[in-house]
C-alpha cells in the first residue's frame, strides 16, 4: 500500500562509493549515463535494487559487459540487477524530457523551451526521475559530474562542489566538468543549464579558504540579486561565530528559478531558489520581502553543516535538518535585526500554520512514525515546531553547553546521516546530561494545553504556581504522555518590576526563573515574595505550548502596560484581543475586555519609548485563522465580523489620533530599509489601515494618494490592500495602475494576484474566478498558484467558505487540474481545505462533498494521501 514505517528502518543493502554522471544536456531530449561504484553494505547478499521513475533505460553494463534481459528486472518505479559483486561497477543509459515534466521535481525546464534554462529539484525524491539509483538519504557517494550541451543554448553548465574543467567540442557544443569531495546523499545532487547572468564576490573563510560566491539569474532579474549576496556573507560570517563552521568548497553558488515548488534548495555548493525569495529591489520588494530572502539565504547557507555535512538517515529524521536549521536561522535573523519582532513573527507563524495542522485531521509528530508520500512532510510541524524543540533544548542546556552539545554533534557525526536520537546523545554527553526526555516531544503529535494557576499567601510570604498540561488527542495517537515543559517565570509587583524570585529561602534571587514541568501537574513555590501583582508566564514563548491562566483582564492590561519581555508584552495584547473577541462572537453587547484592551493601547500609543514596530504589532488583533482556531461550530463570517468589530472598536477610540500619527511618520517616511525605518513604515502602515475605518473618506483620498507616491512597496501594498478591503473605486483604478507597471515582472505580478485574492468580500470567488482565465495566469506556476489560489483558499475565508459553496468549488476544480501536472502544489492546496469537519453544518456538507469527489479522482499519490488523511479514512 505503499506505506513506510520507521520502524521497518534497514541499513541499505548496496552503497555506492562513488558515482559518475555524465549529461548531455537537451530541452526535449536530454541522455544521462550514470557509473556507479558499488559496494555491498549491511545484511546477507541481496540483489540491486535501485530506484527509478519515467526515464527510459537505453543501456546497462555490468563491469563494462552488457547485460541480457534476464540479468535484471525493470518497473515503473525501479531496476534491480541479480547477480552483482561487492565492488562491482554498473552502467546505465538513462533518456528523459525535461520539457515534459510539469511536476518540477527531477530535471525540468524553467520558463520557455526557446529560452528557458534546465535544472533540477531531487529532494526529497527527484534524482530517481533522472538515473536510476538508491534514491535514499543514507547512501553517501563522490559525486563527478560531466555536463555536455550547446553552447549557445546552454552556456552556464553547473552542477555540485568545485570546477573541475570545460572546454569545446564538436558542432558547438561544450563541457564541464564538476568535482564534489564531500560525499552526498542524492537528494543533494543538482545541476543547472542555460543561459544566465551572474555577479560574483570573493569571500575568504575564518579557516582560510578563499570563496567565489556567485548568484545567478536570468538577465532581467542578474540585477535584483545584490541583497541576496549581502545576506550570504553575512549568514557565512555569522556560522563561523557562532557555531565555528567554516564553507567548504572553493565556489557557492546560488540560481534563481521562477519556477519551482518551494523556497529553495540546499543542494551542495549549488543553492537553487524560488526567485520569489532571491531577487529584492527597492521598488518591487516589500519589507517582509527583503526579511525573506535574509532569511532563506542563511537557512540554505546554514544547511551546509545541518543537513549536508550532516544529513538525516532516513526522511522521518526530516526534523533533524529542518527543525535545526530554522532554529539556526532563527537565531541569525533575531542578531541582524530585532529580536523581540522576530520572536513574535515566528510565534505567529507556529500558532498560525503548525498549531491549526496539529489540530486538524493533517496533526503529525514532529518526527512522524509512517509515511505515504513524503514531500507532504515537509509541514509547519516538521519545520517550525520542529525549530520549537531545538530552541527549548538548547535553552535547557544554556548557551555555552549549547555550543559545546553542536560542536560534538559534528564531531561525532560529520560525513554521516544521523538520527535525532544521536543528535540528543551528542548534545547530552557533551554536557553530561540525559536530554532523552525531549524524545517524546518528537513522537508525540498535538499542542500540549496548559493551564497556570497562581496563589499568593501573604501571611508566609509565598507564591506558588500550580501547573497541569494536557494533550488531546490526534488521528493515531489517541492517549498523549506528559512532556517536558520550560517555562519561563517572572513576577511583576505593583511597580511592573520584577520582583526577586527563590525557589528556597536563602537561594540568590533572579529576575527570571525557568521552571520545568515535567508531568501532567506540579506546583512550584517561590519564597520571600511581597505583594506580587501578577506573573509573567511563558515568557519569550518558552515552550510551544497553548497556555491558560486565570488571569483576569486586568492582569493582561497590567502586562501590557509594564512587562519588560517584549514578547510577553504582545502576546498580553493577544490574549486581551482574544478574549474580547470571544464576549463579541458570543453575542455579548457589552463588551468589558473590548474596552479595556482598545483603552490600554490607547493609553501606549503615545508613548515615545516604545519602538514602533513593536506598536504596530501590539495593535493588531490575531489573525482570523487563529482566533477561528478554538470554535467549533465554525462560521468564518461571524468570525470574520467579530474581529471586524475589534478593529472598529479600536479604530474608533483611538480617533483623532490616528491620522495625526499617520501623518508625522509620512514626515520622515522616505522608503529607507534599515530596521528603524522598516519600523516606523510598520506602523505607518497599521495606522493607515485603523484609520480607513476611523474616517473612510479622508482616509481613502489619503490612500489613493500614497499608492501613487509610495516610496517603498510595503507603503504601495498597504495603500492597495486597504482600498480594496473597503471596496474603494480608487482601489480599483490602482489595481489596473499596478497590472501594467509589474506586468512582465513575475515576482511583482504576483502581489496583484494574491493582493486580489485576499480581499475580504464575498463577490471574491468571482474575481478569482476570472482571473483563473487572465492571460498571465498559469496553472503550471507554483508561484502563481500560491498567489491566486493559496491567497484565496487559506488567507481568505470570508469569501472561501462563502455559504453557497462557489468557493469550495472554485478551488475542488483547479485542484483537479492541477493535480496532473504538479502533484506536490496540488497536495500543498489540499491542505487548505483540512478543516471542514469543524464547519457549521450548512458549509460543511459542501465542502465534504467537494473532498469526496476530489479523492474519488485523486491520481497522484501526494493529492491523495492528504485526501485520505482529511477526510479521516
Ligand atoms: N530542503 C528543502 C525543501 C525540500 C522540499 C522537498 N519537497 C528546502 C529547505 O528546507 O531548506
Ligand atoms: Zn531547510
Amino acid at each position: 500500500n505503499g506505506v513506510v514505517h520507521l520502524a521497518d528502518y534497514r541499513a541499505p543493502a548496496w552503497r555506492v562509493e562513488q558515482v559518475e554522471l555524465e549529461f548531455d544536456l537537451d530541452i526535449s531530449a536530454t541522455r544521462v549515463l550514470a557509473r556507479l561504484h558499488l559496494r555491498r553494505g549491511a545484511g546477507a547478499a541481496q540483489p540491486l535494487r535501485l530506484d527509478g521513475a519515467g526515464q527510459e533505460l537505453h543501456a546497462i553494463r555490468l563491469d563494462g559487459r552488457a547485460l541480457e534481459p534476464h540479468e535484471y528486472q525493470l518497473d515503473a518505479q525501479s531496476l534491480t540487477v541479480f547477480a552483482v559483486d561487492d565492488g562491482a561497477v554498473l552502467e546505465t543509459e538513462a533518456g528523459l524530457a525535461p520539457d515534459a515534466n510539469s511536476a518540477l521535481s527531477g530535471l525540468y525546464l524553467s520558463g520557455s523551451a526557446g529560452a528557458g534554462f534546465l535544472l533540477t529539484q531531487c529532494e526529497a525524491e527527484g534524482f530517481r526521475r533522472i538515473t536510476w539509483y538508491p534514491d535514499r538519504p543514507d547512501v553517501l557517494a563522490r559525486f563527478r559530474v560531466l555536463l555536455r550541451a550547446d553552447r549557445q543554448r546552454f552556456p552556464v553548465l553547473l552542477a555540485n562542489g568545485n570546477p573541475a574543467g570545460s572546454g569545446e567540442l564538436e558542432d558547438g557544443r561544450h563541457w564541464a566538468a564538476w568535482d564534489d569531495p564531500h560525499p552526498k546523499p542524492s537528494y543533494l545532487f543538482a545541476l543547472v543549464a542555460g543561459r544566465l547572468e551572474q555577479i560574483e564576490q570573493d569571500y575568504t573563510t575564518a579557516d582560510g579558504r578563499a570563496v567565489k560566491l556567485r548568484i545567478f539569474a536570468e538577465a532581467d532579474a542578474i540585477d535584483r540579486c545584490g541583497y541576496a549576496m549581502d545576506a550570504l556573507v553575512r549568514a557565512m560570517r555569522w556560522d563561523e561565530q557562532r557555531y565555528g563552521r567554516n564553507y567548504d568548497l572553493d565556489v557557492f553558488h546560488i540560481v534563481a528559478t521562477h519556477d519551482f515548488n518551494m523556497g529553495a534548495m540546499e543542494n551542495k555548493g549549488l543553492n537553487i531558489f524560488n526567485a520569489k525569495y532571491l531577487l529584492a529591489d527597492p521598488q518591487r520588494s516589500s519589507d517582509e520581502d527583503y526579511a525573506h530572502v535574509e532569511a532563506i539565504v542563511a537557512h540554505e547557507y546554514f544547511h551546509n553543516w545541518t543537513g549536508n555535512r550532516v544529513t538525516c538517515r532516513d526522511w522521518f529524521q526530516l526534523s533533524l535538518k529542518e527543525g535545526l536549521t530554522v532554529y539556526r536561522e532563527q537565531q541569525f535573523s533575531a542578531e541582524m535585526n530585532s529580536a523581540t519582532l522576530k520572536r513574535i513573527e515566528d510565534v505567529q507563524v507556529l500558532r498560525r500554520a503548525q498549531f491549526t495542522e496539529d489540530a486538524g485531521p493533517l496533526a503529525h509528530a514532529v518526527r512522524p512514525e509512517r509515511y505515504s508520500a513524503i514531500d507532504n512532510f515537509y509541514t509547519a510541524t516538521v519545520y517550525d515546531k520542529g525549530a520549537e524543540l531545538v530552541r527549548m533544548i538548547a535553552g535547557r542546556l544554556g548557551e555555552t553547553a549549547w555550543r559545546r552539545g553542536m560542536d560534538e554533534y559534528f564531531r561525532r557525526h560529520d560525513g554521516e546521516a544521523a538520527t535525532v536520537e544521536q543528535f540528543l546523545a551528542a548534545l547530552g554527553d557533551a554536557n553530561g546530561v540525559d536530554l532523552s526526555a525531549y524524545l517524546a516531544w518528537y513522537a508525540q503529535a498535538g499542542t500540549p494545553q496548559l493551564q497556570a494557576r497562581g496563589t499568593y499567601d501573604a501571611a508566609a510570604r509565598r507564591y506558588r504556581l500550580d501547573l497541569r498540561q494536557r494533550t488531546a488527542p490526534t488521528p493515531g495517537q489517541a492517549r498523549k504522555q506528559a512532556l517536558p515543559i520550560p517555562l519561563r517565570v517572572a513576577l511583576l509587583g505593583a511597580d511592573g518590576r520584577a520582583l526577586p524570585l527563590r525557589r528556597e529561602a536563602g537561594a540568590a534571587p533572579q529576575d527570571e526563573c525557568v521552571v520545568e514541568l515535567d508531568a501532567a501537574s506540579r506546583c512550584f513555590e517561590f519564597v520571600d515574595i511581597d505583594a506580587p501583582r501578577v506573573a509573567s508566564l511563558l515568557r519569550g514563548f518558552s515552550a510551544p505550548v497553548q497556555l491558560s491562566t486565570d488571569q483576569g483582564a486586568d492582569d493582561l492590561a497590567f502586562l501590557l502596560r509594564f512587562e519588560s519581555d517584549g514578547f510577553n508584552r504582545w502576546e498580553a495584547a493577544q490574549q486581551l484581543a482574544r478574549r474580547a473577541f470571544e464576549r463579541v462572537l458570543g453575542g455579548a453587547q457589552n463588551v468589558p475586555e473590548l474596552d479595556i484592551w482598545c483603552d490600554t493601547l490607547a493609553g501606549l500609543f503615545d508613548d515615545a519609548a516604545l519602538d514602533p514596530a513593536l506598536l504596530a504589532e501590539l495593535l493588531t488583533p490575531p489573525e482570523l485563522n487563529e482566533l477561528a482556531q478554538p470554535c467549533t461550530p465554525l462560521d468564518p463570517a461571524a468570525v470574520f465580523a467579530a474581529r471586524e468589530r475589534l478593529e472598529q472598536a479600536l479604530a474608533q477610540r483611538l480617533g483623532a489620533a490616528l491620522e495625526q500619527r499617520h501623518a508625522a511618520l509620512l514626515k520622515t517616511e522616505r522608503g529607507g530599509l534599515d530596521g528603524a525605518a522598516r519600523g516606523r513604515r510598520r506602523l505607518l502602515n497599521r495606522c493607515l489601515r485603523l484609520w480607513l475605518r476611523q474616517d473612510p473618506a479622508q482616509a481613502q483620498e489619503i490612500a489613493a494618494t500614497r499608492y501613487v507616491l509610495a516610496a517603498s512597496m510595503s507603503e504601495r501594498l498597504a495603500a492597495l490592500a486597504g482600498l480594496l478591503a473597503d471596496g474603494a473605486e480608487s482601489g480599483e483604478k490602482a489595481l489596473q495602475d499596478f497590472e501594467r507597471r509589474y506586468d512582465n515582472d513575475p515576482v511583482t505580478l504576483d502581489k496583484w494576484f494574491a493582493l486580489q485574492a485576499t480581499i475580504p468580500r464575498p463577490d471574491t470567488v468571482e474575481r478569482v474566478a476570472g482571473l483563473l482565465r487572465h492571460a498571465r495566469f498559469s496553472l503550471r506556476n507554483p508561484n502563481r498558484v500560491s498567489a491566486l489560489l493559496m491567497g484565496f483558499a487559506a488567507r481568505n475565508p470570508l469569501a472561501f467558505h462563502r455559504p453557497d459553496g462557489a468557493g469550495y468549488v472554485l478551488i475542488e476544480q483547479a485542484l483537479a487540474e492541477i493535480d496532473s501536472l504538479n502533484p506536490t502544489t496540488a497536495a500543498r492546496l489540499a491542505t487548505a481545505l483540512k478543516d471542514w469537519a469543524r464547519l457549521e453544518p450548512g458549509r460543511r456538507a459542501l465542502l465534504q462533498a467537494a473532498l469526496q469527489r476530489l479523492a474519488a479522482g485523486a491520481r497522484s499519490q501526494d493529492l491523495a494521501d492528504i485526501l485520505r488523511r482529511t477526510l479521516g479514512d
